[in-house]
């Protein structure tokens, strides 16, 4: 029997389903991760949203970064979150009157006018703002949007590199996990073991207003970051080598390979406004050496994350350790051995995977629901999407592409997913899961 084709009963394709979840989560200068669980700005979030929001619209992904920036502290900085004042204090922990930006962090140069937090997230910002250049460079130019961001993407880079050398290696450390990204993840558990949590009755989690508490951080996981938080804002968020650091203090592969990315980005962008920099490129190929130096573990098959306190890596198979793909200078026999260990027993993609684990499937701690402790994230899947393809893998990288595109439309644009059955956890409606399945449809 045929049937005719009725566009009007055709559902919407996964393009205008992502589409319109961008759009919800507009709020007319930037776009919230998630209406119901973080209704605020967030740093990295922004940068990937900005990415996909690029191939809507090229002006709304520029002002996007541009409300980011305009928060970025006197230091270079740029804060982790940027609240938006009309959305009430108590639908976030921790809130503005936890951080205290503008008094606590007025010495580091905080604004006066936006309320921030203090510490920060992964680097994505020069390669978000050159990729959306190059979405429409006629619009760009003309609004000077790359003249404008270079400066504060150079300052945020410095920040980094001669604040955060807390190893004193030449890798950035993070002082929270909250600035990784991967907020629970076990590679986490030994370093956090040092930290005396905050009492569960000295904070209210608002997340699990919202989301599952199996698939959220413990309250013990919760008591931590929030005494990590408030002792580095007690101390006026100074970055002031080992001794002025707390109890957290981390060299993290994704983080750093996401500087070195950036620094690739922000060499383009000098190029672009005819600047004769050579410094970003000769500084992320001295990186790349730097991180393989400190932070490969010939054994594991990738890289892990260095315990700066300890002086020592952290021997936890996390997906951070896989980033680093990304990076053009690496070595060949490191790009092959990070291919197989993504395609083998502790990853299991394009074998009992899909999409790429947050943890390792054969780990103690793995949990397919709980957050970064297994469940596939869509940014990650994103990164090594890239990674894949830059080094040759054309095939895996159009598998993990098909998967991800699958399991973004299936779950609604979720959060994140089971790694085995691409079963949604977390919210629904994400920002970077719906942008980032618009930039592979493209
Ligand atoms: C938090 C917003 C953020 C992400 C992080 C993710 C989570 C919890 O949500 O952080 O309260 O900040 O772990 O990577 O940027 O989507």
């Amino acid at each position: 029997r045929e049937v005719a084709y009725d566009p009007a009963v055709a559902p919407p394709s996964l393009q205008v389903r992502a589409a319109k979840v961008l759009e919800g989560n507009w709020t007319g200068k930037s776009t919230v991760p998630s209406r119901s669980l973080y209704p605020h700005q967030w740093s990295w979030d922004s940068a990937f949203i900005a990415i996909g929001l690029r191939h809507l619209s090229p002006l709304r992904a520029q002002t996007e970064l541009e409300t980011l920036l305009a928060a970025q502290w006197a230091d270079g900085r740029i804060p982790h979150i940027v609240f938006n004042p009309s959305v009430p204090l108590d639908a976030y922990f921790p809130s503005p009157d936890f951080w205290r930006s503008s008094t606590a962090g007025r010495a580091a140069g905080a604004p006066r006018t936006v309320q921030t937090s203090g510490i920060v997230q992964p680097p994505v910002h020069a390669l978000a703002a050159w990729l959306v250049h190059l979405a429409d460079p006629g619009l760009s130019r003309a609004r000077g949007f790359l003249a404008r961001a270079y400066p504060r993407l150079a300052a945020w880079h410095r920040y980094l590199l001669h604040r955060r050398d807390l190893g004193g290696g030449g890798l950035v450390s993070v002082v929270h996990p909250w600035e990784q990204g991967m907020d629970n993840s076990p590679c986490w558990d030994r370093p956090l073991s040092r930290v005396a949590p905050a009492p569960a009755r000295s904070f209210r989690r608002a997340d699990l207003d919202h989301g599952s508490p199996g698939d959220r951080p413990t309250d013990l996981d919760y008591g931590r970051y929030v005494r990590l938080a408030a002792d580095y804002r007690d101390r006026g968020y100074a970055d002031g080598g080992i001794e002025g650091v707390g109890d957290f203090a981390v060299e993290d592969p994704a983080f750093n390979a996401l500087l070195i990315t950036s620094e690739y980005a922000l060499a383009r962008i000098a190029h672009e406004l005819g600047a004769s920099e050579s410094g970003p490129r000769a500084r992320a190929e001295r990186l790349t050496a730097t991180l393989v130096e400190r932070l490969w573990d010939p054994a594991a098959g990738m890289f892990l994350c260095r315990d700066v306190r300890a002086g020592e890596l952290i021997p936890e198979r996390g997906v951070t350790g896989l980033v680093p793909l990304l990076l053009p200078a690496l070595p060949r026999d490191l790009a092959t051995t990070l291919v197989r260990t993504v395609c083998g027993p502790h990853f299991g993609l394009g074998g009992t995977t899909r999409l790429v684990p947050s943890y390792d499937l054969l780990g103690e701690a793995f949990d397919p629901h709980r957050y970064w402790r297994g469940p596939a994230w869509f940014n990650t899947g994103w990164l090594l999407e890239r990674g894949l393809r830059l080094h040759g893998e054309r095939g895996r990288a159009d598998a993990l592409r098909k998967g991800i595109l699958h399991a973004a439309g299936a779950s609604g644009f979720a959060e994140y997913v089971d790694p085995y059955t691409a079963q949604p956890c977390g919210a629904t409606g994400f920002g970077w899961t719906a942008a980032l399945a618009l930039d592979l449809l493209h």
